[in-house]
């Protein structure tokens, strides 16, 4: 699949740029830079942590966004390129487990892309998870505020499955908002399967997904679950974004947020999403 990523001119060296980013001092003694760092080094060392909330209980949902901000300008500086948006929280399986009801927007970068047959390296991560998803790439840029499911599905270049890795830098998943904000909504990996269709050709509140972990089917959805239709989502991602002088470039890939519930991934196994239309996308564990 040929994706361009055109998000070095608008972001600059990180996804937010660093101009308006407060250097503060909270009364917990934390900052952006230093949460940021924090959850970097949870992921080198694969240590999760208790949530940073717990220390720092007014971290707010703008602050948590700028700590992610600093987060992905570190990881562009330490080279990855950022090549997209993933959404999280937007269906009720995931609301529900997680006992968060706001979806969120994170990044996406190269190093986070797990080609197709590459097995997902667990021994580097701390609990990986993985949950099917609908994704899209963007023909065109998308920029709100006002984007409605149909502009959005206007600037959708092809529809894909997926298989996105989560891994929490928090312990046993728990968290707050704020938290999993800065934390990049616990991205880690993911996998685009190989077909692609056009928007107009397939009906995405429809499109059905098995998830089966070694032959046993665990779960099911359809796109229905995603904020009623995927599109309402990538509608919902660009007018976030815009919220925060942000857009969608084209080429961007965006993740569309888990279907189903995730489930835990161990060394051996296989995990399989099956699409009605999208064909299968499987992983296994390292
Ligand atoms: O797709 C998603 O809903 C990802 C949510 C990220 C938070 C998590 O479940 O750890
Ligand atoms: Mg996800």
């Amino acid at each position: 699949m040929a994706i361009n990523y055109r998000y070095r001119h608008q972001f600059g060296n990180s996804p937010e740029g660093t101009s308006h980013r407060m250097s503060m001092d909270t009364t917990a003694g934390w900052t952006i830079e230093s949460a940021a760092e924090v959850l970097l080094t949870a992921e080198a060392t694969r240590s999760d942590r208790h949530p940073i909330t717990d220390d720092w209980p007014d971290l707010d949902l703008d602050t948590a966004y700028q700590v992610q901000a600093a987060l992905l300008a570190r990881k562009v500086a330490q080279g990855e390129r950022i090549i997209g948006v993933k959404l999280g929280l937007t269906s009720r399986a995931k609301q529900q487990r997680m006992g968060i009801s706001s979806p969120l927007t994170a990044w996406l970068t190269d190093g986070m892309v797990l080609e197709a047959g590459v097995p997902i390296p667990t021994a580097e991560l701390i609990h990986p998870r993985v949950e099917p998803e609908i994704v899209f790439v963007l023909g065109e840029k998308l920029q709100g505020p006002g984007i409605t499911a149909a502009t959005a599905m206007a600037a959708v270049r092809s529809v894909h499955a997926g298989l996105e890795v989560i891994d929490s830098r928090f312990t046993d998943f728990k968290f707050t908002l704020p938290d999993v904000v800065a934390d990049n909504a616990s991205s880690s990996r993911f996998v685009i399967g190989s077909v692609a269709y056009q928007p107009d050709d397939i009906d995405l509140a429809q499109e059905a997904c098995l998830l089966s972990v070694d032959g046993t089917v665990v779960d099911s959805a359809t796109g229905a679950a995603v904020q009623g239709h995927p599109a309402e989502a990538l509608a919902l991602a660009a007018n976030a974004l815009a919220e925060r002088g942000l857009a969608l470039e084209a080429g961007s890939i965006v993740l569309t947020g888990g279907m189903t519930d995730a489930v835990f991934v161990e060394p051996g196994q296989q995990i399989v999403a099956e699409f009605t239309h999208l064909g299968n996308v499987t992983v296994v564990g390292a």
